[in-house]
């Protein structure tokens, strides 16, 4: 019963999204071991959920692009220039105009308990001084639960001011999530940055998407500026990574998420509604005031 009601919710959001011009499919992708199995649904530049041994953790991840003083947008909602490609346990996929083209890829592996997730992103520009940003916004909800989790850095994460920490956790009594990343330009100078530009961690994940799907530019807050944790909250997480390209130049981001369970759940659907606020599709109330960008 439950497969049943997850497979009319997907086919619910795939009908929603075809009707909105997005890319149609959903993509479900695997790996399956003895003993551990996860998967997770992308569609788009929309991670949809994330299963570890028949309980889904996460009520979605998304990721957008801002250029300038912009309104963010999907990276999906360009135009799919690639793809995409599903291989078993991964899916990449471009997407691009005349300025820009950003490769999306998000490979998933499971070993008994533990479940990693990779995002990469590499942002190409065609143009000189394209100011562009880069944002995750991600409201794990772990054990199918959503209102007892608690996230914060992890100590020793934190360089010196403003704090631009890079290890996330959260935790639950039954599950723990980690996160870090690491940003760089291929090929260019400076090195790896492992600190994101931006952060915001919350108790409100409405709120973080609204940033999103308000129809201006947005910087995160940079809270909290210190490793204490929010919670036990319906908490998320939003990053946002900024980089000045060159034509030619490429933006890697890489994001690595590891889940750690040992819960053996039923999947349990998230509400439609709650999908599609993900996929910003849905009429936003109450947005957060605006913070814009610096030029
Ligand atoms: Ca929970
Ligand atoms: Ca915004
Ligand atoms: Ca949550």
């Amino acid at each position: 019963m439950a497969a049943l009601k997850r497979t009319f919710c997907l086919f619910a959001v795939v009908g929603m999204i075809a009707f909105a011009g997005k890319p149609a499919q959903a993509l479900e992708i695997s790996d399956m071991l003895a003993g551990s199995e996860a998967s997770a649904n992308v569609v788009g530049s929309s991670i949809l959920d994330w299963v570890l041994n028949g309980a889904n953790h996460s009520g979605g991840a998304s990721y957008y692009y801002g250029i300038g003083s912009s309104p963010e947008a999907l990276i999906s909602s360009l135009p799919l220039i690639g793809g995409p490609t599903l291989a078993g346990n991964s899916v990449n996929a471009t997407y691009g105009n005349g300025e820009l083209a950003i490769d999306f890829g998000v490979e998933i592996t499971a070993v008994p308990g533990v479940s990693s997730m990779t995002v990469t992103m590499n942002a190409t520009s065609s143009s000189n001084n394209l100011d562009l940003s880069i944002f995750e916004v991600h409201n794990m909800n772990l054990s199918g639960t959503a209102g007892d989790d608690t996230i914060g850095f992890a100590g020793g994460s934190t360089p010196p001011p403003p704090p631009q920490p890079s290890n996330v956790e959260q935790t639950d009594a039954d599950s723990t999530f980690t996160q870090n990343s690491e940003a760089s330009i291929l090929g260019g100078v400076g090195g790896t940055d492992v600190f994101p530009s931006h952060w915001e961690l919350s108790a409100n994940p409405a709120a973080l998407l609204a940033l999103m799907t308000d129809g201006d530019a947005d910087t995160l807050a940079d809270t909290p500026n210190d490793t204490n944790p929010i919670g036990a909250a319906d908490v998320a997480h939003a990053f946002q990574w900024d980089a000045s390209l060159m034509s030619d130049d490429t933006l890697q981001i890489i994001v690595r998420k590891q889940l750690r369970s040992d819960l053996v759940g039923e999947v349990i659907p998230e509400p439609v509604t709650s999908m599609l606020s993900l996929l910003g599709l849905a009429v936003i109330g109450g947005t957060a005031a605006g913070r814009r960008r610096s030029a």
